[in-house]
């Protein structure tokens, strides 16, 4: 029998809208088209949660529930916090029951997939003790086959297309084992699909414009006939479990275009993990027929040389004002860059001007010191350049293109683009590699039970960090024996 769904969206002011319907993809469909919802100015951007339902009497009552919920306890609810609402409830009278509830994951209406949700049709990792009337459903038996998926994303373009790809990246940023090895078996179908799109790496420090610029960019790219994907890798949201969601105002044309994808960034996990994640949603955005994917990350730390790693073309944003490119320059960023931008040219144009004399100078003495083959005089070569924008604006938006078209090209005829490539494909596999014998040796039984004293060990001079180092790596490596025999 066909369920019944009650759903929350994000409007475009913040607020929430609940609804009842019994075919979802349909009524994502008439919202997004502006046929039922609010105003233009509050049009609902987001599905943030969805329940099933058996009959459309439990539906409704449970809509008319939750219409009467306060914010945090809607809030609780679509982060999946049963235990929150379970307080909230008490301790605003009770929870009525709610039946045969499902567990849904927060989407992006005609625009983002956002974070968080565990579904493809799997059940939670929490469901078996969710201590509250109202349960999502268990579903065993139910766990979609991934070709099911495969179909969705490399379907047509559209809603349907939309949440299969948000369901796909849910799925590959699932740590649960079992998850896993889906994941895998849906990247194996979805590899020959991709490759095609041109991949571009943007940063720059908090402020420097690159949501407002990729917005530019990304309406401009789809007036030329593209679609574009936006990935984000933000390091902060490995420590604090934030996300771009401030950015999503930045982006507000492009967030809901029907040819735009956008997906922040996983919130959890090390910078590693993330950009993973990131790498095999770019996949996923590939397959379903994206063909420029722009991989955002704010400048700092370790994340730009990350999606320098993963992308054709890094760009780096700069502010024209002195001093910001020596601070690229000492952390190695300016050495990456294939491309700088400089920003807010409108504000001074002068200043703009010197900033990009002298990031053109530091450039050049970069490839001369850095990389002697890339000698400024051959043609065939691509060399880093400067270009001047104002995103706010939308100024030097078609001569930034020209020059990444530009790049796209020469590094395709002498091979570059695909050398590059290749060895990103490589050093990910190693990466993983590393990630996961570091893994296994910090979870092996004889290294856990040796390794504090080691450390306090070694912190304390009593043995060489070296010796300490052995001995562990012995100790692992015994007990792998010992196992074998
Ligand atoms: N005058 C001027 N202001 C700009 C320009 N580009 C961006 N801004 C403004 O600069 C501020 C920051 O812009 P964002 O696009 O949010 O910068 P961001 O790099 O995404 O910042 P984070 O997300 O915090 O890393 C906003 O107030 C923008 O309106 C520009 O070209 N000219
Ligand atoms: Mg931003």
């Amino acid at each position: 029998m066909r369920p019944f769904y009650v759903y929350i969206l994000r409007c475009a002011d913040g607020s929430y809208y609940v609804g009842h319907t019994d075919d979802i993809v349909l009524r994502l469909q008439q919202h997004e088209n502006g046929e039922v919802g609010y105003t233009s100015l509050r049009k609902p951007v987001e599905l943030m949660w969805q329940g099933e339902f058996e009959t459309r009497e439990g539906a409704l009552a449970f809509e008319l529930q939750i219409k009467g919920w306060s914010r945090a306890k809607k809030e609780a609810l679509m982060a999946g916090d049963w235990e929150r609402v379970q307080e909230l409830a008490l301790s605003h009278g009770k929870v009525a029951g709610a039946p045969r509830l499902r567990q849904a994951q927060p989407e992006r209406v005609g625009g983002h997939g956002a974070q968080g949700g565990d579904e493809v049709g799997l059940p939670l990792q929490d469901e078996a003790s969710t201590p509250l009337t109202v349960q999502p459903e268990h579903v065993e038996g139910r766990a979609k086959p991934t070709h099911a998926l495969f179909e969705g994303v490399i379907g047509h373009p559209g809603p349907v297309q939309r949440r299969a790809m948000s369901k796909a990246i849910t799925l590959l940023e699932s740590t649960r084992v079992d998850h896993r090895a889906q994941a895998d078996e849906l990247l194996t179908q979805l590899l020959p699909h991709t490759g095609k799109a041109f991949r571009l790496g943007i940063s720059g420090v908090p402020g420097v414009g690159k949501s407002t610029f990729i917005e530019a960019l990304g309406l401009y790219l789809i007036s030329q006939g593209h679609r574009v994907a936006v990935l984000t890798i933000d390091p902060s949201s490995t420590v604090s479990g934030g996300s771009i969601l401030g950015d999503k105002t930045r982006m507000e044309h492009l967030s809901v275009h029907e040819k735009a994808y956008i997906r922040p960034s996983p919130s959890s996990g090390t910078l590693g993990g993330v950009a993973e994640k990131t790498r095999e949603a770019m996949l996923v955005c590939e397959a379903a027929g994206y063909d420029v994917v722009i991989v955002e990350t704010v400048g700092v730390g370790q994340s730009e040389i990350a999606v320098a790693g993963m992308t054709d073309m890094f760009v780096l944003m700069q502010l024209p004002n002195a001093g910001d490119d020596l601070q690229a320059i000492k952390k190695g960023v300016m050495e990456i860059a294939d491309l700088v931008v400089i920003n807010k040219a409108d504000i001074d144009k002068n200043a703009a001007t010197r900033a990009e004399a002298q990031i053109t100078s530091s450039l050049r003495l970069l490839s001369q010191h850095g990389n002697p083959e890339n000698a400024h005089h051959d043609e065939t070569l691509w060399h880093p350049k400067v270009v001047q924008i104002s995103a706010l604006l939308g100024q030097g938006v078609d001569s930034f293109w020209a020059a990444v078209t530009q790049f796209r090209q020469l590094q395709t005829a002498n091979g570059r683009l695909a050398t590059r490539r290749e060895k990103q494909a490589l050093s990910w596999m190693w990466e993983r590699i590393d990630a996961g014998l570091k893994l296994a040796f910090r979870q092996h039984p004889q290294v856990k039970e040796l390794l504090p004293q080691m450390q306090a060990d070694v912190a304390a001079g009593r043995i060489a960090a070296s010796t300490a180092a052995r001995n562990l790596l012995q100790a692992q490596s015994n007990n792998a024996l010992a196992a074998i025999k």
